[in-house]
């Protein structure tokens, strides 16, 4: 989508340090990571929140969370221990209204959070 930071990264035309991608997927670290470990996992297609996803985007659905555990055991914080977290719309601190899973590890996160 014009515009999107993120649609930006997904087809390369904005930098961003990438793990990995795929035809799916993309994982690339947060530009101001708040951990040790802090990977942002989006779609390549653009779907602006999780408010907005369909039964028809299953299957994307699943892409995420199998490439978020690829990243959990790539940045070996698979076996310590990692937060995931989606911030949906404004009132949540969503600030870039593309999809994204916050991927994060290196450290202890309190729960409640
Ligand atoms: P959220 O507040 O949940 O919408 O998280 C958006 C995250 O995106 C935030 O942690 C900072 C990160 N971010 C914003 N712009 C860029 C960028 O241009 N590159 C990278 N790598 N991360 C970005």
């Amino acid at each position: 989508m014009d515009g999107c930071i993120f649609c930006g990264i997904a087809s390369g035309a904005i930098p961003a340090k990438v793990l990995f991608q795929d035809d799916h997927v993309v994982a690339f670290h947060d530009i101001h990571p708040v951990a040790p470990v802090h990977v942002l996992v989006i779609p390549k297609r653009h779907v602006a929140s999780l408010a907005e996803v369909s039964p028809d985007d299953r299957e994307m659905l699943g892409h995420l969370m199998s490439a978020v555990r690829r990243v959990a055991v790539e940045t070996g914080v698979a076996e310590s221990g990692f937060r995931t977290v989606i911030n949906t719309g404004e009132g949540a601190g969503q600030s870039v209204f593309h999809l994204h899973i916050h991927v994060l590890g290196g450290r202890t996160f309190p729960w409640p959070p």
